[in-house]
């Protein structure tokens, strides 16, 4: 044989070896666990007795009466989720009211009992048909606790349970998910009792025999609770993951509605016993359900932008909530939003500028091309990088051929074979030096890291630890283009104006004297000082495009420097809440049969109006609905009010409220409410200001 006959004989030998692949660890994800993973992002509509009764959780003794959609359209539904590019609808057939959206045969509180259609319509059914013909999947949400079943606390209401999760599960074609909620226990109705009723949420539901039915009806389905079986919840409903986020969890120390760790559901758990992945679940607006007075309250694209990186982009699913409002419709606003979001995310991931460049490996497992480096940017799922098995740190490189400018990497793992990375970093080769981006933990089937524009010809992967061999999948890189929306301009009491923008990378301009800002106009670089009065308006403008946002624009009168609350027992919040510039804060108290907000504004103005935002607090807002205002030059003698009447829609829509009235000399003035515009009770101000002559 001559010599080179033997080394390719010996190539030949070498390319053969052994390409067994990795050693799958010991948790894996089942197969539907991997159909589930692909879903992604998906709706969950939130849509029952809640809706007509205005709240969130239903008390179990609402007449079904009360529910009576007048333009019920599961078909908008579906045309929404799916423009808005959702694989799926999880709908609430029963929340903790009880009330059930499909005509159970085994209670009256149902939609048979509603006006809706006569007692003839079904939501559920409507739904899946809906689905079906969208190519959506559907998953339903029913509640353990049930505050309406007379029988809720003892073993007889388990059967009652498990006869209605049978009824959904069979009569409404192929489920994906089935979301059992943690909430559970407390004060009800229960049939007319009225009463506390605890259980144990150990023990109580018997899961396992709930588990058996749902496999034997929904072989496909997964089970959504804080502990699994399949999917866990994420210990948090604002739309976030841990950075570091484990798909393992000790599942059996965790159980619905009782979890001893809240990090556990946050991060997951790198040893833990099962793969339980991580799905995120949040509204597009505050409340789950509809409440008009959260029309203004949509989160912002930026909001939804992030929630959508710390979900889908730290390895896990997007569950968001649309609260389906008493038409029966998505909203417009929030249908709007969701369109929106799907836009930006398209732009975001419109080119892979890695997809079949080149890669190079620091190992390969076996030296073999079946785990080459070059699998993770041929855009097939199923071929992966890896190294020989007692490897765990390896690095890949991706050179793009010539500099290209990018944002956006996006990493997964071969997941099938368990969820291996431990640490990892990205460096970018600009100019002839390799700097660092990113220094980070997990990877899982999805991670996608977000930072500044960088112009590099190569792009280094290293895997710094692992659990075992890294298997890589996929590699991604993107640039996405600037968020341009406007940016945000708030004053704080000192009179300091401060001018944020989402996107970091983006120049601010703008005027103080109401002209249209343009690239010419001041270039915002600091917090900066205005005492007196001025129209300020804002643009957000990419240097590199031109590309400009919307223009913001906010009108300010004199600034609050010199005004003091007077804070009197009773009152709660501190006393520069109610003009600090920041919504979020407060001064309220529980209404009793007046309640007077007085400030000193420290000299003596000449005021025509006043405008007045109340709390905007989620759960105890405090709202005034009919008000007196004063003015005093000595903060003794205050005659008669200057305005008075309602803030008209104000339960409705509790937004900025502005009163004019003929010009009046003033050092004090206060704003007096004569009755809070919701039950609770509570009046306050979130921000109040004045306008003067
Ligand atoms: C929570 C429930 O109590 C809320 O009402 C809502 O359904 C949310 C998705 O889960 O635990």
């Amino acid at each position: 044989m001559t010599k080179s006959v033997f080394i390719l004989c010996l190539m030949f030998v070498i390319s053969c070896k052994n390409t067994e692949p990795p050693k799958p660890l010991s948790t894996i994800p089942s197969e539907r666990q991997m159909k589930w993973h692909e879903m992604e992002f998906y709706a969950f509509v939130h849509f029952n007795m809640n809706t007509f009764s205005n709240m969130e959780w239903g008390l179990g003794s609402e007449s079904p009466q009360l529910f009576n959609p007048t333009e019920l359209d599961c078909r908008q539904w579906a045309r929404v989720c799916k423009e808005a590019g959702l694989k799926g609808i999880i709908i609430t057939a029963k929340h903790h009211d009880g009330f059930c959206l499909w005509p159970s045969v085994y209670t009256e509180h149902s939609v048979k009992n509603s006006p809706w259609k006569n007692g003839q319509g079904d939501v559920v059914k409507e739904l899946a048909e809906a689905c079906k013909e969208y190519g959506l999947k559907l998953g339903i949400y029913i509640s353990p606790w049930d505050r309406n079943h007379a029988d809720y606390g003892k073993p007889e209401y388990l059967e009652y349970f498990k006869n209605q999760l049978r009824e959904l599960l069979t009569n409404y074609g192929e489920i994906y998910e089935v979301w059992f909620d943690g909430a559970n226990g407390g004060t009800g109705w229960y049939g007319g009792a009225n009463e506390n009723r605890k259980i144990d949420n150990r023990t109580y539901y018997e899961w396992e025999t709930i588990h058996k039915i749902v496999r034997e009806l929904q072989p496909n389905a997964c089970m959504f609770s804080d502990a699994g079986p399949d999917i866990r919840w994420v210990g948090n409903e604002e739309g976030w993951a841990r950075e570091t986020n484990w798909c393992m969890l000790n599942r059996d120390s965790v159980m619905p509605g009782n979890v001893p760790e809240i990090e556990w559901l946050r991060s997951g758990q790198e040893n833990g016993s099962h793969w339980v992945p991580a799905e995120v679940d949040v509204s597009i607006r505050p409340g789950w359900y509809y409440h008009p007075y959260e029309d203004h309250k949509i989160k912002t694209l930026p909001q939804l932008l992030d929630i959508y990186y710390n979900s889908v982009g730290r390895n896990a699913s997007l569950l968001i909530n649309f609260p389906v409002d008493k038409r029966g419709l998505i909203h417009e606003n929030d249908a709007q939003r969701i369109i929106e979001l799907a836009e930006a995310l398209k732009m975001d991931f419109a080119k892979d500028l890695a997809f079949n460049k080149k890669v190079n490996a620091s190992e390969t497992r076996e030296n073999s091309k079946k785990y080459k480096a070059g699998n993770i940017t041929d855009g097939n799922p199923k071929t992966y990088w890896t190294t020989d098995d007692e490897i765990v740190s390896a690095s890949v490189t991706i050179d793009f051929g010539q500099p290209a400018e990018f944002n956006r990497i996006l990493l997964q793992e071969y997941i099938p074979l368990g969820q291996r990375v431990k640490q990892f970093s990205v460096e970018a080769y600009i100019n002839m030096e390799w700097k660092p981006i990113a220094n980070q933990t997990t990877i899982g089937r999805k991670r996608i890291l977000r930072f500044q524009n960088v112009t590099a010809s190569k792009l280094r992967l290293t895997i710094e630890d692992a659990k075992a061999s890294p298997v890589i999948s996929n590699i991604e890189v993107y640039k996405a283009p600037k968020v341009l929306v406007a940016p945000e301009i708030t004053r704080n009491k000192e009179g300091v104006i401060t001018i944020s923008n989402f996107d970091a990378g983006l120049d601010i301009f703008y005027t103080v004297n109401g002209n249209a800002p343009d690239a010419y106009s001041l270039k915002y670089t600091e917090p900066f000082d205005l005492q007196g009065k001025a129209e300020i308006k804002a643009i957000a403008v990419d240097s590199i495009t031109g590309q400009k946002s919307e223009i913001a624009q906010k009108y300010f009168d004199k600034s609050a420097v010199k005004w003091k609350f007077k804070i009197r027992p009773g009152i709660e919040g501190n006393e520069v809440y109610a003009f600090d510039g920041d919504v979020n804060t407060s001064v309220k108290e529980k209404f009793d049969t007046s309640s007077i907000f007085e400030i000193d504004l420290g000299e003596i103005l000449e005021i025509r109006g006043f405008s007045y935002l109340p709390d905007q607090e989620r759960w105890n807002p405090g709202v005034i609905f009919n008000y007196e205002f004063y003015i005093s030059l000595d903060g003794v003698n205050w005659g008669n009010p200057v305005s008075s009447g309602e803030f008209a829609n104000i339960q409705n829509s509790p937004v900025w409220q502005k009163k004019m009235f003929e010009p009046v000399k003033g050092r004090f003035v206060k704003l007096k409410a004569l009755s809070p515009a919701y039950e609770n009770g509570y009046v306050g101000i979130a921000e109040f200001d004045i306008i003067t002559r």
